[in-house]
């Protein structure tokens, strides 16, 4: 006999071909933060890129919106399983804070405000997949969620779209952030399952 207690929601199998194995359809935006939520106010927000030879590159709000951001629909998923699908967001491609820089790197780790970190392979954030985003829904970012700017990296797991945060370091050699540290994989492909490593 089947027994399903009333509070249970069904993880069937989803039929759906953009749902990647083990996530399900949330339609809510939950909010996932390890600690308190930085407020920090346009006028004071600092965005820097440092190379792995030390070069520093540092823009304000104003600077970073001269950059040609750009409307992203995209879907998300987090490493708790749900996933949302066409999420509408604004943002500057990371591509344009990397232009014309001196770099061999091949790895990232993002800072934030409050101290979180994630590393990410260098190619994740270019070529077009991934934005510092500082609109949601055609709403400055709600501070809980990141703002006012986020990194929005869709086609990692969601930890890795790091919240309120200031700063890329490149890097020769990988260097695991917060949850990497904790046990999360060093990539997280949610079509791979890279959740634990
Ligand atoms: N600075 C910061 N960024 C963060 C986190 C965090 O705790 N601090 N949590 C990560 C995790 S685990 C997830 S799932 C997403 C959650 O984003 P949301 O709260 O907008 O849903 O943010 C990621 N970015
Ligand atoms: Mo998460």
């Amino acid at each position: 006999m089947a027994v399903f207690s009333p509070g249970f929601r069904g993880r069937r199998r989803s039929t759906n071909p953009n749902l990647p194995p083990g996530q399900y359809e949330e339609s809510g935006f939950p909010v996932l933060t390890a600690g308190i939520t930085p407020r920090i106010r346009e006028d004071d927000w600092r965005f820097t890129v440092t190379t792995e030879r030390g070069e520093r590159r540092e823009w304000d709000w104003a600077g970073m919106q001269a950059l040609g951001p750009e409307r992203i629909t995209t879907d998300i998923h987090c490493v708790t399983s749900w996933s949302k699908f066409g999420t509408e967001w604004r943002g500057v491609p990371v591509d344009r804070f990397l232009d014309g820089l001196d770099t061999s790197a091949s790895f990232v780790l993002a800072g934030c405000y409050g101290g979180y970190t994630t590393n990410l392979p260098l190619d994740d954030v270019r070529g077009g997949k991934a934005w510092v985003a500082f609109e949601y829904d055609g709403q400055p970012l709600p501070a809980e969620h990141g703002g006012p700017a986020r990194l929005l990296v869709p086609h990692l797991y969601f930890w890795k779209s790091a919240k309120w945060v200031n700063s890329l370091t490149l890097l020769e050699h990988d260097r695991a952030g917060f949850w990497e540290d904790l046990g999360y994989h060093m990539h997280g492909d949610p079509w791979r399952e890279e959740r634990y490593r």
